[in-house]
């Protein structure tokens, strides 16, 4: 377990959620988005299957730790067009924004011609209507905020790069299928624990002092990359204006399950839940296998991106 000066408070249960409590055959189960859906918490979670390939599944739970897993998955590759052809060779990494009484789901689709991004809207989660890809090539990590900016959808996401270090940039949309006005917002630090690549994890998060962004970061060791978990804080009204970024990763690789597994060293999230009583539930994937979760305080984010911000 990590020292007490972590904001995550691990959960004891973790993981909360194998491959073993899927009734499906698959070889993990990480990397999923989570929301409440009336009193349910629904999370969209990623396996993989024996091919190496992944679906995405979904499990509810009644208090957002113990999560049954539905018999069927809930989003397997398409076969038809236009995401057959991008989402051949599996969807991944689901996240979810409710907006106005909706929740969509932007996940990677993988195919011969490289990762991109699709979005698919639910009202029920029963059933699932994809809208379209929404990205080109390259572009994986989209997160959606769930307020519009002076009439705009936004969206942090992360394009790749051969020539700057992978960072998140912000997009604005009129429909949410048509972007632009994309700019770069966080890139990564210099010798810091993200300094191989950022992107954003979970959907930002409204807070009385701005949007709270829970992004992932990789640093790599003569032992492969070590992915973390960081915070940043946006404007409220413009959220391309960082306030703060704190200097000190939120989380890193320590439980077992996160060190050793399908990649090790990994804690990677997609998903996060704020409670009424100032708390958020961060839910990660450790090591690309199990789902784990832990609990922070909203006003400690907050301040280690305010008060212990990097420079
Ligand atoms: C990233 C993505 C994530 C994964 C992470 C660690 O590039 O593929 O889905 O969790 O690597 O393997």
């Amino acid at each position: 377990m990590e020292g007490s000066a972590s904001p995550v408070r691990r959960y004891p249960g973790n993981p909360i959620l194998t491959k073993d409590d899927i009734p499906y055959p698959v070889a993990t189960v990480h990397n999923a988005g989570v929301v409440r859906f009336g009193q349910l918490y629904i999370m969209l979670f990623r396996s993989h299957l024996r091919n190496g390939r992944s679906i995405i599944g979904i499990a509810e739970s009644s208090d957002g730790f113990d999560f049954k897993v539905r018999k069927e998955p809930f989003l397997t590759p398409s076969s038809e067009e236009p995401f057959k052809t991008y989402e051949e060779f599996g969807v991944e990494d689901p996240r979810i924004t409710k907006i106005d009484g909706d929740f969509y789901i932007t996940y990677s689709a993988y195919s011969r011609y490289g990762v991109r991004t699709c979005l698919a809207r639910t009202r029920d989660f029963e059933h699932v209507e994809r809208m379209a890809p929404i990205t080109q090539a390259d572009h994986r990590n989209v997160v959606l905020f769930p307020e519009k900016f002076d009439g705009f959808y936004a969206r942090l996401d992360r394009p790749h790069s051969q020539i700057h270090p992978w960072s998140i940039w912000i997009s604005y949309s009129p429909d949410l299928i048509h972007w632009g006005r994309s700019q770069v917002v966080l890139i990564p630090q210099r010798y810091h624990w993200d300094e191989l690549k950022v992107g954003p994890g979970a959907p930002p998060i409204r807070t009385e002092s701005g949007w709270l962004n829970i992004f992932h970061g990789a640093f790599e060791t003569m032992d492969g990359a070590i992915y973390r978990l960081g915070v940043a804080l946006h404007d409220l009204k413009d959220p391309s204006r960082v306030l703060g970024i704190a200097d000190e990763w939120i989380l890193q690789p320590e439980d077992p399950w996160e060190v050793t597994g399908y990649v090790h060293n990994v804690v990677f999230t997609c998903g996060a839940v704020a409670e009424d009583d100032g708390t958020v539930k961060i839910y990660w994937g450790g090591a690309d296998s199990v789902m784990c979760v832990g609990i922070a305080a909203v006003s400690d984010l907050i301040n280690l991106c305010l008060q212990r911000g990097r420079s």
